[in-house]
């Protein structure tokens, strides 16, 4: 079993990435960045802005060819390219890997698990605000809380050793027993907050402040709280109404992650926000036609 001094790999260094490479080797923790243009043993600066203040850090970088074996990774790259970026390093991961995935979505997570059965598979969701200024220059938004847990069900929910240099190192990182709660509530916020945004180009905020968009959120969130109750998330159906509210106001400055990414010209992370919410409620033969046409909106806009 890994225990004592975890070297973590992170895959995918954007902001997510970033700040918590940051937030692991300030508390002393070994951190090397997998970059797919990375050259083995060459070091990158990575700055962090809190407030006024600016933490730089010099992290090894690797290309996913490297020949280093991987005993924890941590995954934060887009949610489709998880399973890719995962198969690329595949080689190095030692028979006892740790991998977390921390992605916005889901869908992926199940697919590791088919992929590496014999692995360590974590996965989780964090609501740190943070935002990539340049390459390698982050600026950490907002603090907020990182939950993690086993990505597959088994007896043992106890935390793993790794996890106490987690809680030390991250600010309300929570370990979860049973993760899909809290998946399944930032799925479900996410299907509310992002295809809106992104289709509408509006900041968070507009959602609640305006009266068409407040109009187009409340029947949305009952087709998509239809079918968290389905799958067995009563209480997160009865507590959307007050989540929804209370995530659109506290990020009400924000550029949703999707209206970001078509601004850049990215791919979205439709397929594993409302594509994974539209599989699920398929499967329980509950009609979604408000989620299904926000979803072909951004496909036939973003793809
Ligand atoms: O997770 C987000 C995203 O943009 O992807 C929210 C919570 C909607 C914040 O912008």
């Amino acid at each position: 079993m890994n225990t004592g001094q975890a070297h973590w790999h992170i895959l995918g260094a954007g902001a997510i990435g970033s700040l918590f490479a940051d937030a692991l080797s300030t508390d002393g923790r070994q951190v090397s960045l997998i970059l797919r243009d990375g050259v083995h043993g060459k070091i990158r600066t990575q700055a962090v802005e809190r407030g006024d203040l600016v933490s730089e850090k010099h992290f090894k970088t690797t290309g996913p060819r490297g020949h280093t074996g991987i005993s924890h990774l941590l995954v934060t790259t887009k949610a489709y390219d998880v399973c890719s970026a995962i198969d690329s390093v595949v080689h190095r991961l030692n028979p006892d890997c740790n991998i977390v995935l921390l992605s916005n979505g889901m869908g992926f997570q199940e697919q590791v698990l088919a992929s590496l059965p014999s692995l360590n598979i974590y996965c989780g969701t964090t609501t740190e605000g943070a935002h990539l200024l340049a390459a390698g220059h982050v600026r950490h938004a907002g603090s907020g809380e990182t939950r993690i847990g086993r990505a597959a069900k088994i007896a043992d929910d106890r935390r793993p050793l790794w996890f106490h240099q987690w809680e030390r190192a991250i600010d309300n990182s929570v370990w979860d027993s049973d993760i899909q709660p809290a998946l399944w509530t930032k799925l479900a916020i996410n299907c509310v907050i992002n295809p809106l945004t992104a289709l509408n180009r509006c900041h968070n905020g507009e959602l609640g402040a305006s009266k068409s968009l407040a109009n187009q959120v409340a029947p949305l969130r009952d087709e998509i709280a239809a079918v968290c109750r389905a799958q067995g998330h009563a209480e997160i159906a009865e507590a959307l109404p007050r989540i929804t509210a209370a995530v659109i106001q506290a990020t009400s400055d924000n550029r949703s992650s999707m209206l970001q990414d078509i601004d850049a010209g990215r791919l979205t992370e439709i397929d594993y926000i409302t594509g994974y919410l539209l599989e699920v409620a398929d499967q329980h033969s509950i009609d979604t036609p408000l989620n299904r046409a926000l979803f072909e909106a951004i496909k036939s806009r973003a793809h």
